[in-house]
């Protein structure tokens, strides 16, 4: 019987622990680049290999390589940092990356930009801020992200520890990392067989996908909880968590043009008590592990799994993987999927300034030196550094006293606290260009000048300051979570979008396809007429999304897997 498995399972089983030639390829100085197996192995330790699209042209008609660079992105469980920590962080982008660090949608930071001869001592001077890349890409369990941040509350404390102790538990315990950047014992024997013991949970095969555990804390639902393979929910009795919802198969990729791909909202399977959680993060990912589908890289994230097999079948399994049943989901309420900016105080009384960070983009241009301002709060060591789902960083842990000193340094650097809009303060964009390989049309770099045309739109009808969630992706693997965002844009080619209307405002369900292929003109053409409607016409605090179904603009998406149903293109 031929073996069906893709291509990635057998550089898996080849890898000896995802080894590969890693250690030997780096040390090579004719090319930029690294062999192909070893760049699929290298995603394991944080990292990417790319090329800077805006020069891919001129450079292929000069017969030049292309101008390739890593990469590299950290695993910052809840995203917590201290002050210490930033400020490595901060000189780790001046010194080897593009001079800017960038917040991600999943409570960490990406650098871009980083060249081959540097990308073992980047490594290493972020492994000597007491952080590591491990496991932040690859088919594993990626960086733990819990509800931002720690520090507003007890609750908020217990669910990052959680989300610490999940993240400790599902690393990876191969010793490839150490060996191949931090020069620990020397590279294992290529020709040795791989040693199923040195990963206990992942075998020599690792996940079929990658898998994100998410952990939410009512009435916040910022971490996006139903975009994840695995969900925590926090359930609360008189101010204590008395144990945990438990969500599983959300995810937010999918192809264009291929219905077999689909976004989809995560199952609630059932309520664990607080110390069976961690068992139940295991259970889930070993039987995603042996129940993925492992032939087919676009069907094998869990969410496909549990469509395949049925949410009762995989309860099953899991409940006997973990010797335990699960209880019914108990009741819980979300607000919204968004942060809140500006300054708030923590049961502990100290006060925490969530800043909102245009895409998470952290550098310094003329008039506004983000870069520059944070770094001088964090060299006063007054307040610790978190990093939230939605892009933005707070700045935790404040003492009263210290409030002005941030405000007047942030006004110093014309870093403003206010955003323009309550669209823009609600909006994501992801990456895409010029460093992702995947886009086909931009977004970080196009977003922001949208939404200013936007705002016109917005104020012809006083709604600059109504929350409405807007989301854009240069292609459709979704990774600034667009189908749940009121209004989603995906990229289909440079310059046209899919249009998306009708998730819910709490990030519960997804929108549907209003209209394809539109430019900017069109996107302004069609939103400004909605705007007007929903101005005039919605019923006391409906929501946008919400009203675009009523309106009839879109037909809801009624169930996870519906995503496709329903769709009447404008
Ligand atoms: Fe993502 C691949 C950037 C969050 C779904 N994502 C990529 C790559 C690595 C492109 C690639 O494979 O070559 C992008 C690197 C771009 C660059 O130049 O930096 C990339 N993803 C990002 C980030 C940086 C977007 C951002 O602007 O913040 C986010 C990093 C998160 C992190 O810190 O770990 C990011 N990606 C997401 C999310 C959102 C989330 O998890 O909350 C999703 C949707 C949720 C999900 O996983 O379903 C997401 N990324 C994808 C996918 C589609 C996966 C799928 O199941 O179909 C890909 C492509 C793939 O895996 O094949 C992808
Ligand atoms: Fe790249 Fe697509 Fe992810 Fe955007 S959504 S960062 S274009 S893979």
């Amino acid at each position: 019987m031929t073996d069906k498995r893709s291509r990635n399972e057998f550089i898996k089983e080849a890898s000896h622990q995802l080894r590969g030639t890693l250690a030997e390829g780096l040390k090579v100085q004719v090319t930029g680049s690294i062999a192909e197996d070893d760049s699929q192995l290298l995603k394991f330790h944080g990292s990417y290999i790319q090329d800077d699209r805006d020069v891919r042209g001129e450079r292929a008609k000069k017969k030049l390589e292309k101008a390739f660079a890593f990469m590299l992105r950290l695993r910052i469980p809840g995203g917590v940092m201290t002050a210490k920590q930033w400020i490595a962080l901060d000189d780790i982008a001046t010194t080897y990356a593009n001079h800017s660090m960038r917040l991600t949608t999943r409570e960490t930071f990406q650098y871009h930009g980083v060249i081959k001869s540097n990308l073992k001592r980047t490594m290493q001077a972020i492994n000597k801020a007491a952080l590591d890349t491990r496991a932040a890409c690859g088919d594993v369990n990626r960086n733990v992200m819990t509800a931002s941040n720690p520090y507003l509350s007890k609750a908020h404390q217990q669910a990052y520890d959680l989300g610490l102790a999940i993240s400790k538990h599902l690393l990876p315990k191969t010793g490839a990392y150490h060996e191949i950047w931090l020069d620990g014992e020397k590279v294992k024997d290529a020709s040795r067989p791989a040693k199923k013991d040195e990963e206990p949970l992942y075998g020599v095969y690792y996940l079929p996908r990658k898998f994100k555990t998410v952990i939410a804390v009512p009435p916040d639902n910022d971490v996006d909880i139903f975009a994840h393979d695995i969900g925590f929910i926090a359930i609360l009795e008189k101010g204590e968590i008395v144990g945990w919802n438990v969500t599983v198969g959300g995810g937010m990729g999918m192809t264009h043009g291929d219905t077999n791909t689909f976004p989809r909202t995560a199952d609630l399977m059932g309520f664990c008590a607080p110390d069976q959680a961690i068992k139940v993060a295991e259970c889930v990912l070993t039987t995603q592990r042996d129940w993925g589908n492992r032939e087919n890289r676009s069907r094998a994230r869990l969410k496909y799994t549990i469509e395949d097999k049925g949410l009762e079948n995989f309860r099953d399994e899991v409940e006997k993987r973990c010797g335990f049943k699960l209880g019914k989901p108990r009741a819980f309420k979300f607000d919204g999927t968004g942060d809140v900016i500006g300054w708030r105080q923590g049961e502990d009384k100290s006060w925490n300034l969530t800043l909102f960070i245009e895409n998470g983009r952290i550098k310094d241009v003329e008039g506004h030196t983000l870069k520059k301002a944070l770094r001088e709060i964090a060299d006063l060591g007054i307040c610790e550094f978190v990093a939230t789902a939605n892009q933005n960083v707070t700045m935790a842990k404040v003492a009263a006293k210290s409030k002005s000193k941030i405000e007047s340094i942030l006004k110093a650097h014309g870093v403003a606290l206010e955003v323009s809009s309550h669209l823009r303060a609600n909006a994501m964009a992801c990456v895409a260009l010029p460093t992702c390989g995947l886009a086909l049309a931009e977004s970080e770099r196009y977003l922001p000048s949208l939404i200013t045309k936007l705002e016109d739109s917005l104020d012809k009808v006083s709604l600059r300051h109504d929350d409405i969630v807007i989301r854009m992706t240069g292609c459709p693997n979704g990774c600034a979570r667009p189908y749940l965002a009121e209004i989603g844009l995906v990229g289909r080619n440079p310059g046209l979008y899919n249009l998306y209307l009708g998730a819910a405002f709490d990030g519960s369900r997804l929108s549907k396809l209003y209209a394809q292929d539109v430019n900017d003109e069109r996107i302004v053409a069609l939103l400004d007429p909605i705007f007007k409607a929903y101005a005039t016409s919605r019923k006391d605090g409906e929501r946008f999304g919400d009203f675009c179904i009523r309106a009839g603009y879109v037909k809801p998406t009624t169930a996870s897997n519906q995503f496709h149903a329903d769709v009447k293109l404008v």
